[in-house]
């Protein structure tokens, strides 16, 4: 049996989602993150060393960072569903997408979501202009026109094929929701992105997506 260890609010959230699609049956392992700090409760650390979220256990197998986990489950219990075949350019497309997520889409969408928590920490009043100034530029000067040139490439790919690999929603589209839901919820998704809203709103509509909320529980990602 599949276990998902499943941090609220996370990444998590495409594993299940993957696992409705596929129609395996898992079990669902929940964990709370520390309301001040954000981060995982230590004993995530006992199924990985990292105690991060997705991290799945499959018989003797554990297997964590979220692209590894959506490969692995697309090739194993997909059954050819999901990934396009070996050797097209689909497929190309494909593995590209998959990694382009966490390696190149999260890394900006991770630094603005930290320089706004900066904004608004608690500190000495006195520091706090400069905290706030030093975060406003970081903002303006890279953070936002790195996500924009990001958003802007992934609307115009979004405008040669229905999904990201091609013309078939595969894997690829779960593993790429994350980085789009973090962008609507941290500012830069808009109505000058309609093909990114509309891949939103359709991947929303689909009944696995629904399913997997309800073994979830709530997902409302940090902005
Ligand atoms: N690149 C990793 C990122 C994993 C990650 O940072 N997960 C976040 C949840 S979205 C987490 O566990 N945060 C809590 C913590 O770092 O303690 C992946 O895709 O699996």
């Amino acid at each position: 049996m599949i276990t998902v260890h499943h941090l609220n609010n996370s990444r998590s959230q495409r594993v299940l989602w993957l696992l409705e699609e596929l129609g395996v049956d898992y079990e669902v392992k929940r964990y709370e993150r520390n309301k001040e700090t954000m981060l995982a409760p230590p004993d995530l650390r006992a199924v990985h060393p990292l105690g991060k979220s997705p991290v799945i256990t499959d018989g003797d197998a554990t297997i964590a960072e979220s692209g590894a986990i959506v490969e692995y489950l697309a090739k194993r219990y997909g059954d050819g569903r999901l990934v396009p075949a070996e050797g097209t350019p689909a497929h190309q497309r494909y593995t590209y997408w998959l990694h382009y997520a966490e390696g190149s889409a999260m890394p900006p969408l991770l630094l603005k979501l930290v320089f706004n928590r900066i904004e608004v920490a608690p500190m000495p009043f006195f520091v706090r202009p400069v905290a706030r100034m030093i975060a406003g530029r970081a903002k303006s000067s890279f953070i936002d026109p790195q996500i924009k040139l990001h958003l802007t490439f992934m609307e115009s790919e979004l405008g040669k094929s229905a999904w990201f690999a091609g013309n078939d929603f595969t894997a690829a589209d779960v593993q790429m929701s994350f980085p789009l839901e973090a962008a609507a919820s941290r500012g830069g998704l808009d109505a000058g992105l309609p093909k990114l809203t509309a891949f939103l709103d359709r991947i929303h509509a689909r009944p696995a997506y629904e399913r997997a909320l309800d073994r979830g529980g709530p997902y409302e990602l940090m902005s």
